[in-house]
């Protein structure tokens, strides 16, 4: 082929990407008042009930869709009891509870903080990130230093109990996260993702967690990373990850889901084929579990995990109810 023929032929190809593309943006799920069964809040894990309790609550007195996933997700970490949020979750292996929480907006604006100590609502300081600081991600000393700036109280976050349950783990300083650990007899919970729709079809979405128990000094997840423990887009829905947080960071989960709804499939089509991504790359997947929700701009949800086990909270219609999701295994 000479040099002008393969010029036309990689424009003509070029023409055909963007027409492409261009279908493709024609065949993002818009908002659709017939079809829509909005509001919707979902959540992971059981956790997720009283949340969306909360978030519904603040939606039905007039709150905007972000307070309403920042309240929800803020009853978990205050929550003492529950050990993967917040105020006594696990620690690091050192002893450390470090926080990992991120938010979105609306208009596609977001924030986080990510290995934060001593601050009983990470969620709010990513918000805070989001909404006065030119950045996305304020990390470790440097967002303990904003929150406390922007009037955060510094409170130990390690409880009795965690402190008890991080001692027993010492003994045998054996470092395997156990699938679904969190529904074990001892009733751990895990991280909170929370999703909402409003009633006029707007998004926003929040997770907040203190990672894997007895992680390394200064492992930080997907939960404050945008696009793999959260990821909304108002044009088409949004996605939020628990589980194993590296295989979540190595797919880019949440982006994915989106991406997928973007082109066309469902909140349901596009969870099962971003846990089929991990299944294809990550061997892991074997022992490991992860755990999506999404939800579209009409209020369809789906969600979708590795190992069975893992299940989510949606109010819809009136109705806040326990769902068990389906698993690859
Ligand atoms: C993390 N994804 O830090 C979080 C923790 C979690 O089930 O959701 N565990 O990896």
């Amino acid at each position: 082929m000479n040099r002008r023929k393969f010029i036309e032929k990689a424009s003509a190809a070029g023409l055909a990407g963007l027409i492409g593309s261009r279908l493709k943006l024609d065949a993002t799920p818009m908002y659709n008042s017939e079809e829509s069964r909005v509001p919707v809040i979902i959540s992971t894990w059981k956790h997720g009930i009283p949340a969306n309790e909360e978030a519904m609550k603040t939606l039905m007195s007039g709150g905007s869709v972000l307070d309403s996933v920042e309240k929800g997700v803020r009853v978990v970490e205050a929550d003492p009891k529950n050990h993967s949020v917040g105020i006594g979750g696990l620690p690091d292996r050192d002893g450390h509870v470090t926080l990992d929480a991120s938010i979105m907006s609306p208009d596609g604006n977001a924030g986080s903080v990510c290995f934060l100590e001593n601050i009983v609502h990470p969620v709010s300081v990513a918000r805070l990130v989001m909404e006065k600081t030119p950045h996305v991600i304020l990390a470790g000393e440097g967002a303990l230093q904003f929150a406390v700036e922007s009037g955060f109280k510094k409170q130990n976050l390690l409880t009795p109990e965690s402190e008890k349950i991080w001692k027993n783990w010492l003994k045998k300083h054996n470092y395997d996260p156990v699938v679904n650990w969190e529904n074990e007899p001892n009733k751990y919970h895990d991280t909170i993702g929370l999703l909402a729709v409003d009633k006029n079809g707007e998004l926003s979405g929040a997770c907040t967690t203190s990672g894997l128990a007895f992680k390394m000094h200064g492992r930080v997840g997907d939960s404050p990373i945008i696009g793999a423990g959260l990821y909304v887009d108002n044009e088409v829905g949004g996605a939020t990850a628990t589980g194993m947080g590296e295989l979540v960071l190595k797919t880019l989960g949440t982006f994915l889901v989106v991406e997928l709804m973007r082109n066309g499939k469902t909140p349901q089509q596009a969870c099962e084929e971003a846990v089929m991504r991990i299944v294809k790359k990550d061997p892991e997947n074997k022992k490991r579990q992860v755990g999506y929700i999404a939800v579209n701009k009409n209020g369809e949800t789906g969600a979708f995990s590795l190992q069975p086990g893992f299940n989510y909270a949606v109010f819809q219609d009136g109705e806040n109810m326990m769902v068990d999701s389906k698993s690859y295994y």
